[in-house]
C-alpha cells in the first residue's frame, strides 16, 4: 500500500491561506461531527486559515469587493485550487456558510487554538492575527496533519498589557466580558468602533498585525452584528 501523500499546500499559502490542517473525520469527536452533516464518500476535513497579511494583500490585489471580500475570496481561491491541484476529487465547503461551525472547537484540535483573555486565540507564533477562513470536507486521503504542539504565552505574560489597555475594563478577572466590551464599543466616537486597544497592545506575534484597512473592516463588520444585536434587545419588548 503506498503512503499518504501530504495536502499540496504550495498554491494556498502562496493565496494567503497560510494555514492548513487534515482531519480525517472519522478521528474527530461525535460532538464535532454532529455539526457537519457529513454524506457519503465525504473522508477528511481540510481546515484552512490565514495568519498575517498576506491574505489580505492578495484580496486587495485581486480587486475582490462586495460585502464580505475575505469570504467571497477564500471560496474562490478554494475552488481554484481544487480545479487545478485535486480535479478529481469531490469536496463541500462548510464554512463559510449558513451553519454554525465551532471553529475554536476544530482549532483546538489542531493546536492553533490557545485561549487568551480577548477570546480570540494568540499562539506564540501570530499572536492574535490569524483566523479561520474555511471548512472543507472531501473524499480526499491525505495524510493526517500532527496535532500542532505549543502553550500559550498568556499565563506567563505579566501585568498583561492586553488587560490593561482596555478603556472599558472589559478584560478585567481574567474573563472577557462581552457584554462591557459591547456597550462600549456602541458609545458615539468610541475609540473601539473600529479596533480592539486590548488587542492592539499584545506584544506577541505583533510584526503579523493587520494592516489598518484590515483592522477596520473586521471590527466595522462585528460592530454591526453588536449593534443588531443590541437593536433587537431595545425593541424586543414592543414586539410581545
Ligand atoms: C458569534 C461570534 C462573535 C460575536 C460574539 C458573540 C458571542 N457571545 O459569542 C461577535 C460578533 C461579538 C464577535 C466578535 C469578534 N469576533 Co467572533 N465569532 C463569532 C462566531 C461566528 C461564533 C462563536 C460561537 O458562538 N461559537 C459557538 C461554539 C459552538 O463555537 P466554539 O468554537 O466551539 O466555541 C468557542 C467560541 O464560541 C468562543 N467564544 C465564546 N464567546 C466568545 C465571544 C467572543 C467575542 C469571541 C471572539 C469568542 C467567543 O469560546 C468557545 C470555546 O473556545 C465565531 C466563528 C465560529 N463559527 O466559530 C467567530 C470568531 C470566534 N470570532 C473571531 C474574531 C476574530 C472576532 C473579532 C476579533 C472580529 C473583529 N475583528 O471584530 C471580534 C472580537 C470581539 C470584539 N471585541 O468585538 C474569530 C477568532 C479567531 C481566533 N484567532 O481565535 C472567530 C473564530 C471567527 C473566524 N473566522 O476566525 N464574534
Ligand atoms: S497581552 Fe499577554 S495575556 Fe494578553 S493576549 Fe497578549 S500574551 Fe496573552
Ligand atoms: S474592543 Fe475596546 S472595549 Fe472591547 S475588549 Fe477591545 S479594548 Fe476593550
Amino acid at each position: 500500500m503506498s503512503k499518504a501523500q501530504p495536502l499540496p499546500a504550495g498554491f494556498l499559502d502562496e493565496a494567503g491561506l497560510n494555514r492548513q490542517h487534515v482531519f480525517d473525520l472519522a478521528g474527530l469527536p461525535e460532538a464535532v461531527l454532529a455539526t457537519l452533516d457529513i454524506q457519503g464518500g465525504e473522508r477528511q476535513l481540510i481546515l484552512l486559515g490565514h495568519g498575517g497579511r498576506r491574505l489580505w494583500e492578495h484580496i486587495r490585489a485581486s480587486g475582490t469587493a462586495g460585502d464580505d471580500p475575505i469570504d467571497d475570496y477564500s471560496i474562490q481561491t478554494i475552488r481554484r485550487w481544487f480545479a487545478q491541484a485535486l480535479p478529481e476529487h469531490r469536496y463541500r465547503i462548510l464554512y463559510p456558510g449558513p451553519h454554525l461551525i465551532g471553529l475554536q472547537t476544530l482549532g483546538a484540535l489542531a493546536g492553533w487554538h490557545r485561549p487568551s483573555p480577548l477570546m480570540i486565540g494568540v499562539d506564540t507564533e501570530w499572536g492574535s492575527w490569524y483566523a479561520y477562513r474555511a471548512v472543507v470536507v472531501a473524499d480526499t486521503a491525505f495524510a493526517p496533519s500532527l496535532r500542532q504542539e505549543g502553550s500559550s504565552p498568556c499565563p506567563s505574560c505579566i501585568a498583561p498589557p492586553c488587560i490593561r489597555s482596555c478603556p472599558a475594563h472589559a478584560l478585567d478577572d481574567g474573563r472577557f466580558s462581552l457584554e462591557a466590551c459591547s456597550r462600549y464599543r456602541l458609545q458615539p466616537d468610541s475609540p473601539c468602533a473600529t479596533g480592539c486597544l486590548a488587542r492592539q497592545a499584545c506584544p506577541v506575534g505583533s510584526e503579523h498585525r493587520y494592516d489598518e484597512a484590515q483592522i477596520r473592516h473586521s471590527y466595522a463588520r462585528s460592530l454591526a452584528v453588536i449593534r443588531q444585536y443590541y437593536a433587537n434587545e431595545v425593541q424586543a419588548p414592543e414586539q410581545q
